[in-house]
């Protein structure tokens, strides 16, 4: 499934973490180095799709919207990684494996999910996986403690994840841990360079440098 990077096939890096782990304010930085495409995650797509506010009802009643929420995810995380670039980067503010190993992984074992319901999402993703291009050829793991995000997610506030509870937060880091950090859930299709991201994203920039140093510069 990995692909070498290739002239019409950009170094595929995907940007991973917890909730509130720093996601956008990372790639709002790359996206500032130039000679990269940046596909930030289509939250505003899943707050809209046709007027519906998905992650709303996911939040609202997760037995019911769960499903709905996820393929959405699913079909939205598919058009960017297959969207075409012209750079020698290409950054995905998350993939469709975190959305599948971690989000709806969560769901399958909490029992939110029905068993069907997973397994449709479950065969898409494979035929997904399959047929279409979507081979990320890093992974960066912005790692945080769960006390540290659940902060951040209280404080930014957003409307939809007002009643997100501690232990959400903290069984969905077990979950990011599991898979990038310990490699010991599903299969991490990619090498991972990890961040300390607890730090204030305010003075993140060494970390960030680090990674400059070590990814970018190393493949330009
Ligand atoms: N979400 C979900 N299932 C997914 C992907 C996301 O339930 N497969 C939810 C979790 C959050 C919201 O969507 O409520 C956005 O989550 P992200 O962690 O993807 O994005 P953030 O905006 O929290 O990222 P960051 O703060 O790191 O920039």
């Amino acid at each position: 499934m990995r692909r070498a990077p290739s002239l019409d096939r950009p170094c595929t890096i995907a940007v991973e973490g917890n909730i509130g782990s720093g996601k956008s304010t990372f790639l709002r930085h790359i996206e500032k180095l130039g000679n990269v495409t940046v596909f930030s995650e289509p939250l505003e797509k899943w707050r809209n799709c046709q007027g519906h506010n998905l992650l709303d009802l996911l939040y609202q009643d997760p037995q019911r919207y769960s499903f709905t929420f996820q393929s959405y995810v699913q079909l939205t995380l598919l058009q960017a990684h297959t969207q075409k670039c012209s750079t020698k980067f290409r950054f995905l503010e998350r993939s469709i494996f975190s959305a599948r190993y971690c989000f709806v992984e969560k769901l399958r074992r909490d029992g939110i999910m029905a068993s069907p319901e997973y397994s449709v999402i479950d065969e898409w993703f494979k035929w997904i996986k399959q047929e279409q291009a979507v081979g990320v050829d890093l992974f960066v793991y912005l790692r945080t403690d769960p006390e540290v995000v659940y902060e951040r997610i209280l404080k930014r506030d957003r409307a939809e994840e007002r009643k997100v509870p501690f232990e959400y937060i903290k069984s969905l880091h077990e979950i990011h841990e599991d898979w990038l950090y310990h490699k010991r859930l599903y299969e991490c299709p990619a090498p991972v360079f990890t961040i300390d991201a607890n730090v204030d994203l305010g003075m993140i920039g060494d970390e960030y440098g680090r990674f400059e140093d070590q990814v970018l510069k190393k493949r330009v």
